[in-house]
């Protein structure tokens, strides 16, 4: 299955990523042997310059298109980072219904290691599950899927009390530390992702909203996935406020002032929320695009 899942993706734009990676390895297993014998600062300098050239040499191999196969593998670590606020219960109790056949799908890929799982909840504040660690099973993040459904019935913020009575979300802070926080396994052999909910706009950081500290801009969150090289997926919604007439598509569906989509400037993409509450959309199968679709594809170069 590997080997099939490799190929597909070989044939777009992968061999350029598993060579690269290819090199890359390479160039730092030559980069110890220097350092090694060398034994000085600037040997551990000529070593990090290695690891470029390592790289470059892959890409350039691929682009030539010599006709090498090679195969990628990778795996992927995957963060949920879900709005929890009262509309939310829907799309979280289908994710708890499904999460096991996601789980299955991307088990069934024959990845070199199982995928790995978090968990960030957020309505203006935010918490990060399993205290930010990957969960030990995909029963255990089922059974919190469960217990956040049931809690958005209750209208409050995530730590409890103080109602939440304002339209945007803090989705901002939620991603920020989904991309900086969690221990996501080497970007070179595991794909890093984020699947990110949310039916409304979202505060713009810092400040104080419903009582509630918001601490990141959206630019910022731009800068924090890319350098971390996490893909952002999110389900969201094009009209909201109290009315549900409201704009609120921008950073996902499209721009956020003069920044791009955050989902587009990740290597992500965006799924509409409604669509997937309605029936018309299986969220497994969009969770399990997005799986399949990121395998080997190098990270987008930020702009
Ligand atoms: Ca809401
Ligand atoms: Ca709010």
């Amino acid at each position: 299955m590997a080997w099939r899942m490799g190929l597909v993706v070989l044939l777009s734009v992968g061999l350029g990523a598993c060579s690269a990676n290819s090199g890359g390895d390479s160039g730092a297993g030559g980069s110890t042997g220097t350092g090694a014998s060398g034994g000085t600062g600037a040997s551990s300098g000529t070593g990090g310059g290695g690891i470029g050239v390592g790289g470059s040499i892959g890409v350039d191999a691929g682009t030539g298109g010599d006709g090498a196969v090679e195969v990628c593998q990778e795996s992927v670590d995957v963060v949920f980072v879900m709005d929890v606020s009262t509309s939310m219960g829907p799309f979280l109790s289908k994710l708890a219904s499904e999460i096991e056949a996601v789980d299955q799908a991307a088990q069934a890929l024959g990845l070199p290691s199982p995928p790995r799982y978090g968990l960030v909840v957020f309505v203006d504040d935010v918490l990060f599950m399993n205290g930010k660690q990957a969960y030990s099973s995909v029963a255990a993040l089922k059974a919190d899927f469960q217990t956040w459904s049931s809690f958005t019935a209750s209208n409050q913020q995530v730590a409890g009390g103080n109602q939440n009575n304002t339209w945007p979300e803090n989705s901002l802070d939620a991603l920020y530390t989904a991309a900086v926080d969690f221990p996501w396994r080497p970007s070179g052999t595991v794909q890093r992702l984020i699947i990110h909910t949310t039916d409304d706009t979202f505060w713009q950081g810092p400040g104080t909203q419903n009582g509630v500290s918001i601490q990141h801009n959206y630019g910022q969150v731009l800068q924090a996935l890319q350098q971390n090289e996490v893909r952002l997926f999110s389900f969201a919604s094009k009209l909201g406020g109290s009315c549900k007439c409201l704009d609120v598509s921008a950073g996902w569906f499209g721009p956020y002032l003069a920044s791009p989509a955050l989902p587009s400037a990740t290597g992500g993409g965006v799924f509409e929320i409604q669509q997937i509450t309605s029936g018309q959309v299986s969220l497994s199968a969009s969770i399990q695009g997005a799986v399949e679709g990121s395998l080997c594809e190098p990270y987008p170069t930020p702009r």
